[in-house]
């Protein structure tokens, strides 16, 4: 059954010390073990959209049309990797880029056209999507309208059985367990009392990119329960869909 909505992180498909080096197997092994059950497909930017954003100062400071096409065209390399791994697997699947339903005010979410979304959604499309550069009506011109945002986008019009997060650790921990070995996995919680547990802790070394995932999620699982999975191990992730014994964070819908 195609129950769920699945977010590829950039730190899984791409390698991320590397300018645009996409992971072209970890994508089709992922899209293999996937493919009967998302109904939505969401990736991030990891060392495509990144990257030339950074080089073109997008979300620092107003850019031109040519710099914001910079990021689209490389977000779009990115995605039709992703598409051709789709086709391979012989996956019906619509690409909808979130430039054309999406329109960001001061770096964040203003409106999003969900009509055609609403619709596709009636008429059974599964859809990939993207992390992607949109207009802003704000100082910005262009701004990220990022995939964890589309999770919660596409969460409120799918009613997904659940949403799952693919990184490159084993879930959402206490503090950066790349920097911090004394991290914990956090493994079952609610929204509510994770974003507690990241506020009631001294670590700094919760990011602002991870402060900002965990809030998306936790509104996420208003809607939904949330899980946080490593993507690397695939094992892990075939016993999470057949109902075994997994390692990772769930985060309780409330
Ligand atoms: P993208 O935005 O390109 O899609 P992504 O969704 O895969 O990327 P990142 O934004 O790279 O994810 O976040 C994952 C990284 O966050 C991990 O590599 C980890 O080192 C770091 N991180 C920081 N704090 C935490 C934390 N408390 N728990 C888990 N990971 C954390
Ligand atoms: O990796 C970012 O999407 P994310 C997309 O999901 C761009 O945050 C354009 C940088």
């Amino acid at each position: 059954m195609r129950d769920l909505i699945v977010k590829l992180g950039g730190s899984v498909i791409t390698n991320k010390a590397v300018k645009e080096s996409p992971r072209i197997d970890v994508i089709r092994s992922l899209v293999g073990i996937f493919k009967d059950r998302f109904r939505v497909l969401i990736h991030g930017g990891g060392s495509f959209g990144h990257y030339v954003a950074y080089e073109v100062g997008l979300n620092r400071r107003p850019v031109s049309f040519e710099d914001a096409l910079k990021v689209m065209k490389s977000m779009d390399r990115l995605s039709n990797i992703v598409l051709r791994s789709l086709e391979e697997f012989n996956v019906k699947i619509l690409l909808m880029r979130p430039r054309e339903f999406v329109i960001n005010k001061e770096l964040r979410l203003y409106k999003v056209f969900e009509d055609v979304l609403v619709k596709y959604k009636k008429r059974g499309a599964n859809i990939l999507t993207h992390g992607d550069v949109v207009v802003d009506i704000g100082r910005y011109n262009f701004s990220v309208c990022s995939g964890d945002v589309l999770a919660l986008i596409f969460a409120r019009i799918f009613r997904p059985k659940a949403v799952i997060f693919l990184s490159d650790v084993d879930g959402i921990y206490t503090k950066d367990p790349k920097r911090d070995p004394s991290a914990k996995l956090i493994e079952d919680i609610s929204g509510s009392e994770l974003v507690g547990a990241f506020e009631g802790s001294s670590s700094t070394d919760v990011t602002g990119g991870m402060k900002l995932k965990v809030e998306t999620i936790k509104r996420i699982s208003e809607i939904t329960d949330v899980y946080v999975l490593n993507g690397f191990k695939l094992d892990n992730l075939k016993r999470f869909l057949s109902g075994d014994d997994f390692v990772g964070t769930r985060i309780r819908k409330e």
